[in-house]
C-alpha cells in the first residue's frame, strides 16, 4: 500500500521536475567521477565544497546555517564542533555530508563544560522553514527542512532563561512551531498550535516567538504544529538545563548526546490522507517505509523500484564512544505513528529522566518510547568482548495495521564504536557489528508506554487531590460513504477557520462584562462540569471543556479504538494516577497510589484501555489535549481545555500575533 503511495507520489509534477533536475546532476558528476571508486553523492558533496566538520551552508535560506544564538559564547558552543572535543577522540566524516544534512555527531553533542548556573539570559535563534531534495535513508524525496537541514538544529537554554526564536517561512505551506512541554505560563499565545494557540504563519510570512522557561528542565523537543508538515522534517531537539540537575544527575555521566529515534515515510505526509480516511479503511494507518536514528538509516533501495534510491546514500548513523566513559543518552520520539524499542546491544541502560522527570536510577535492556516521548539513559562504554556495536530503534510492528512490503527489518540500526583516536565517521555505509540484540525482552508484543507505576521521579512530589473528573472516550468511526474519522466524547476535531485563543481572546479583553451576553460563543465562558460539552461557537469540531477557575482535574481517557494512543497535554506535565486494560475500575477511584507518580506530557492510553491522569489547572490558557500520532490527530482526535479564561483576558500577545489572524 504504501510502496504504491510512494510510486504515485512520485508522479507529481513537483517530484518530477525536482528528481529530473536532480538526477541530470548525478549524471553528469557521475561521468566527471567515475575512475575515482568513490561514490557518486559523495563526489557531488565534494563538488559542492561541503566540509564535513564545519556547520555546512544552506542552499534556500539566506540566514544562518543552523541555530544561532546571539546571547553567549557558551549557547553557540554546540552548534561548533571544535568548542566542545570528545576527549581522546577524533572524529571526522570519510565522506562530506550532503548540504542538506546536519552533522549531528557534532550538533547534537552536549558540553559537559556548559555553564547551567549562570544568570538567567535572552538567547536568540533563528529558524528558518523551507524545502529541500534529501535522503535521509537513500530514497529521495522533498522534505521540508530548518535552516536547510534535516534533522532540525539542537536549542539549548537553562531554566529561566528567554527564548526567541525568529521563524520565517519560506516553504510553501503554512507552518507554526511548538515547543513540546512547555508551559508557556502567560504566554498561551506562543504555544504554536495551528488554529488553536495562533494562526498559521504563511509562506514567505515570519514570526517570533518569545517566551521564558522559569520552572521545567530536561529534555524536550520542537516541531511544527501545522498538519502533518512535522512529518516532513520539521523537528528538533530542545534542552534545558539547571543547577538542580547537574546536582542530582550531573556527576553520573561523562558525555551528553542527542538521539532521535522516528518513523520513515517515504512520501511527504500529506500525500497518505486520503486514502486513511477513506470511507471504510478500518483506522488502518500508513505503515511506515522505515525508521530513522538521528536523521539516518539503511534502507536496501533492491526492495522498491523507484529510481530514486541510491544505495550508497542509505548511511546508518555512528555513535564514537570512549572507552569507560558513560554517556548521557537524550532519546526523543520525534515520529509520527510508530513506538520505538531503543536499545544498544550488550549495553544495559540506565534510566534517569523521562518528559523531564528526573527518574531514580533503573536499569532496563530496552526502552519503549513513545511518539513524542522522552527518555535519558545512561550507557557506559565497558563491554570488552568487541568494540562495535548495534544501536536500535525497533519499529514495534504490533501496532501496524498492515505489512509493508518495503519495510522489511524492523530494527533500524546505528552503530556504536569504541574508539580512542581513530577518525570515525558520523555516517557509514559499510560500518557493521556483529552484535546480537538483548534476548530477554520481547520487544514486540504490545503497544504500551514503558510502565509508569516502575518509574518513580526523583523529586518527590505527591498527586494533590483531584477537585473535578472528566471522562473522555476516544474512539474511531468508520462509515461505509464518509470518511473515517476519530471522536472524542463524540465530537472530531479540525482545524477552526480562525485561532480559538485569538477569538477567545478577543472576546474576552476588551470587557469581560459585556461578552457574556453578545456572541454565540458564551460556553467559553459558562460551560462547567464534568462532561460540560464546550462546543465553541456552534461548531462541532472544536470540542472545548471550560476549567474556569483553579482545579485539580482528573482525565480519564478510555479508548474504544483497538489502536494505542500516546497522548498529550499541552501547557502541563500531569501525574500519571492509572492505566489499565478494559474499563475503569470506578470502584477503586481514590484508591491509587498518589504518593510520588510518574509526572510527563505524554502518556499512552493501550487498545481497549484506559487512563487517569491529573494535572492543576493553574495555567490560564486554551490547551489541546491530542493523541500524537499525527495521523489519529488529522482525524480529529483532539480536545481542548480552556482554563481560567478571565485571565486570558490579561494577556499581552504581540501585534504580530493578532496579525496572523487578521491577514
Ligand atoms: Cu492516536
Amino acid at each position: 500500500m504504501t510502496a504504491e503511495k510512494s510510486q504515485g507520489q512520485k508522479n507529481t509534477p513537483r517530484r518530477r521536475v525536482t528528481w529530473f533536475l536532480l538526477g541530470g546532476g548525478v549524471l553528469i558528476i557521475a561521468a566527471i567521477a567515475s575512475g575515482l571508486g568513490i561514490g557518486l553523492r559523495h563526489d557531488q558533496n565534494s563538488a559542492a565544497s561541503v566540509s564535513p566538520s564545519a556547520s555546512p551552508s544552506s542552499s534556500p535560506s539566506s540566514s544562518s546555517p543552523s541555530a544561532t544564538s546571539s546571547a553567549t559564547a557558551s549557547a553557540s558552543a554546540s552548534a561548533t564542533p571544535s568548542s566542545s572535543p570528545r576527549s581522546g577522540v577524533n572524529i571526522t566524516s570519510a565522506f562530506a555530508l550532503p548540504d542538506w544534512k546536519l552533522d549531528t555527531s557534532s550538533a547534537y553533542r552536549i558540553s559537559k563544560s556548559w555553564n547551567s548556573s549562570e544568570p538567567p539570559t535572552t538567547r536568540e535563534f533563528n529558524l528558518t522553514i523551507s524545502e529541500v531534495v534529501g535522503w535521509p535513508d537513500g530514497y529521495n524525496r522533498t522534505l521540508t527542512v530548518i535552516n536547510g537541514q534535516f534533522p532540525g538544529p539542537l536549542i539549548e537554554v537553562n531554566m529561566g532563561d528567554r527564548l526567541i526564536v525568529n521563524v520565517q517561512n519560506n516553504g510553501a505551506n503554512m507552518t507554526t512551531i511548538h515547543f513540546h512541554g512547555m508551559y508557556q505560563n502567560k504566554t498561551n499565545f506562543m504555544d504554536g498550535t495551528y488554529m488553536i494557540s495562533q494562526c498559521g504563519i504563511p509562506p514567505g510570512g515570519s514570526f517570533t516567538y518569545n517566551f521564558t522557561v522559569p520552572d521545567q528542565y530536561g529534555t524536550y523537543w520542537y516541531h511544527s504544529h501545522y498538519r502533518t508538515q512535522y512529518m516532513d522534517g520539521v523537528i528538533g531537539p530542545f534542552v534545558i538545563h539547571s543547577q538542580e540537575e547537574d546536582d542530582l544527575i550531573g556527576d553520573m555521566y561523562d558525555y551528553d548526546q542527542v538521539v532521535l529515534v522516528s518513523d520513515w515515510y517515504h512520501g511527504i505526509a500529506v500525500g497518505y490522507m486520503s486514502e486513511y480516511l477513506a470511507p471504510n479503511n478500518e483506522n488502518a494507518e500508513p505503515v511506515p517505509d522505515n525508521g530513522l536514528i538521528n536523521g539516518a538509516a539503511y534502507f536496501d533501495c533492491s526492495l522498491t523500484p523507484d529510481d530514486t534510491c541510491y544505495q550508497q546514500d542509505a548511511n546508518r548513523t555512528v555513535f564514537a564512544f570512549e572507552r569507560d566513559k558513560t554517556y548521557r543518552l537524550r532519546v526523543i520520539n520525534t515520529g509520527a505513528f510508530a513506538e520505538i524499542n531503543f536499545s544498544v546491544d550488550e549495553h544495559p541502560l540506565t534510566l534517569v529522566e523521562g518528559d523531564g522527570t528526573l527518574i531514580q536510577p533503573t536499569t532496563l535492556h530496552k526502552l519503549k518510547v513513545a511518539v513524542a516521548q522522552r527518555y535519558s539513559v545512561l550507557v557506559t562504554a565497558n563491554v570488552t568482548t568487541t568494540d562495535t556495536f548495534w544501536v536500535r530503534a525497533e519499529l514495534d510492528e504490533y501496532c501496524f495495521a498492515a505489512e509493508n512490503p518495503i519495510l522489511t527489518d524492523y530494527s533500524i540500526n546505528g552503530v556504536l564504536v569504541y574508539t580512542n583516536d581513530t577518525d570515525v565517521a558520523a555516517y557509514s555505509n559499510n560500518m557493521s557489528a556483529e552484535t546480537q540484540s538483548w534476548g530477554d525482552v520481547a520487544a514486540n508484543v504490545q503497544c504500551l508506554d514503558l510502565n509508569n507505576t516502575s518509574i518513580e521521579p526523583m523529586i518527590v512530589t505527591p498527586a494533590a487531590e483531584a477537585t473535578v473528573f472528566y471522562r473522555i472516550d476516544s474512539s474511531f468511526q468508520i462509515w461505509d460513504y464518509a470518511i473515517d474519522l476519530a471522536y472524542m466524547n463524540g465530537t472530531t476535531w479540525s482545524p477552526a477557520s480562525s485561532s480559538i485563543l485569538y477569538q477567545a481572546y478577543n472576546m474576552l479583553a476588551p470587557s469581560l462584562s459585556s461578552t457574556v451576553e453578545d456572541n454565540n460563543s458564551t460556553q467559553l465562558l459558562n460551560t462547567t462540569g464534568p462532561l460540560a460539552l464546550g462546543v465553541f461557537g456552534g461548531n462541532q469540531d472544536q470540542y472545548i471543556v471550560n476549567v474556569p477557575d483553579y482545579e485539580v482535574v482528573d482525565i480519564l481517557i478510555n479508548n474504544l479504538d483497538d489502536g494505542a494512543h500516546p497522548f498529550h497535554l499541552h501547557g502541563y506535565k500531569f501525574w500519571v494516577i492509572g492505566s489499565g486494560y478494559g474499563t475503569f475500575p470506578y470502584n477503586d477511584y481514590g484508591k491509587f497510589n498518589t504518593t510520588n507518580p510518574m509526572r510527563r506530557d505524554t502518556v499512552t492510553v493501550v487498545a481497549y484501555g484506559w487512563v487517569l491522569i491529573r494535572f492543576v489547572a493553574d495555567n490560564a490558557g486554551v490547551w489541546p489535549l491530542h493523541c500524537h500520532i499525527t495521523w489519529h490527530l488529522e482525524a480529529g482526535l483532539l480536545m481542548q481545555f480552556q482554563v481560567q479564561p478571565k485571565k486570558i483576558a490579561a494577556f499581552e500577545p504581540p501585534a504580530a500575533w493578532a496579525q496572523l489572524c487578521e491577514a
